[in-house]
């Protein structure tokens, strides 16, 4: 299937409808129909019956002067088809048809070339693409050039038609017809003879809604499967945007765990699918993130933070007995001499600090239930902050690397301000981290 790039004005897969990928607005005439029995592209073609057509009415389709590309696959039973036209009245605009008698370029008052039409085969899928390059209007059929003509007036339609040679209805196809990959695009795709693209060298979807969560030394990633996916291939940048180097081919399934990364680096992953045939597709969106180290507190602990009378503070984590302890060995010494010290082990070299009571100015606890602030990346890019207990903070985690474990698809938070409840929905979630909190 081809990919919307920056020239596709309208483009039809016929897989979903009329589902333009451009967004624009087709309408049937009569009853057309997916088949799924005779296609060029995904599971299916657009089936129009005699006398019936599809319109579309876009600004986009008046190419005034400027170059165009119109081409799609036909399979016909009768070489004496109209395939599509952008004229919408006779006489009153240049338009192009091509229909089974001739390839029009102009209309009945100007015309500035008529070019016959080779005999399309019957029953067979043909490609067909016009193309107007520097005032030449180029036939090819199967891609190859067949014919050109003069084209250098400017192209006022706003309106198409698929399967009618007027589009407001006029002479509508005799035949019944299959369509499909159906593409405008206002720049000459081709100018010699190529190889059309059919389903051999079809691209497979790109995977969607990619994210990446930090943990420490990795990041993992999931994200949607792609119909006819094989296999995925997992890409990594430093810089955002790219260029990526893939770090990992053949991934069978929709996650991923990188574990090759350095913590503090922003890291940014874009995946892709393969098929069975080997074809890549194009990007997924980007994700980011960020692997750090967590130390929460544990569970149990609390935070004791005491300024010192040169203005220092130091921070311990300790159990409740020992902040009760030390309340009491500060009260205590505080009203009497006040010159004995306190012992603190040192959580990170296992050494010993002593606090000389009379050189405490303050010192403040600071329960767990408030100790851990986890910054959450929404997939609008929005962000949101909490704060949370070591506690919620494991179960936040758990639920979110095994999302199939939960009970619920989203965590529900308590806000702080208003005690009101958030949902958050896993899936929308990018990435999050966790600090511990300072205030
Ligand atoms: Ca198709």
């Amino acid at each position: 299937m081809y990919l919307v790039d920056q020239y596709t004005v309208s483009l039809l897969h016929f897989e979903d409808g009329l589902k333009d990928e451009c967004g624009n607005i087709w309408t049937a005439k009569g009853s057309v129909n997916e088949d799924t029995t005779n296609k060029i592209s995904g599971n299916s073609s657009l089936y129009i019956p005699a006398n019936t057509y599809l319109t579309s009415i876009n600004d986009n389709y008046a190419f005034r002067s400027g170059d165009f590309t119109i081409d799609f696959w036909v399979y016909s039973a009768s070489p004496n088809s109209c395939y599509f036209t952008s004229s919408s009245v006779i006489g009153a605009t240049l338009g192009i048809a091509v229909c089974g008698d001739a390839s029009w370029v102009g209309n009945n008052s100007v015309l500035e070339g008529r070019l016959p039409l080779p005999t399309i085969p019957a029953n067979t899928w043909t490609h067909i693409s016009v193309v107007r390059y520097q005032g030449e209007f180029i036939l090819f059929i199967q891609g190859k050039l067949i014919s050109k003509a003069k084209m250098s007036g400017a192209i006022s339609s706003k309106q198409f038609a698929i399967g009618a040679r007027y589009n407001d209805g006029q002479y509508p196809n005799t035949q019944p017809m299959f369509i499909d990959e159906f593409r405008i695009s206002n720049v000459a795709r081709w100018t010699t003879d190529f190889t059309p693209p059919n389903t051999t060298t079809e691209t497979i979807d790109a995977p969607t809604n990619l994210t990446a969560s930090a943990g420490d030394s990795q990041v993992s990633l999931s994200w949607n499967a792609v119909e006819g996916a094989a296999s995925y291939n997992v890409k990594r940048s430093t810089t955002a945007g790219g260029p990526y180097t893939t770090i990992a081919t053949n991934v069978p399934s929709t996650s991923y765990l990188d574990a090759t990364v350095t913590n503090g680096t922003m890291y940014y992953y874009v995946v892709t699918a393969v098929d069975s045939s080997g074809n890549e597709s194009a990007n997924s969106n980007e994700a980011s993130a960020t692997p750090n180290k967590s130390t929460p507190v544990p569970t149990g602990q609390e935070l004791l933070r005491i300024t010192m009378s040169d203005s220092s503070e130091r921070e311990y984590k300790v159990s409740k007995v020992v902040v009760e302890d030390f309340i009491k060995w500060f009260n205590r010494n505080n009203i009497t001499i006040g010159n004995t010290s306190y012992m603190f082990n040192k959580a990170i070299d296992g050494g010993k600090e002593y606090l000389s009571c009379s050189k405490i100015i303050s010192f403040e606890t600071i329960s767990t239930k408030e100790q851990i602030f986890l910054r959450i990346t929404m997939s609008d890019s929005s962000e949101r902050e909490y704060k949370v207990s070591v506690a919620e903070l494991d179960n936040f985690i758990k639920l979110f690397k095994y999302t199939t474990e939960a009970a619920a698809n989203f965590y529900v938070f308590d806000k702080d301000i208003d005690s009101s409840k958030e949902y958050l929905f896993f899936e929308k979630i990018i990435s999050f981290e966790v600090m511990e909190l300072t205030k």
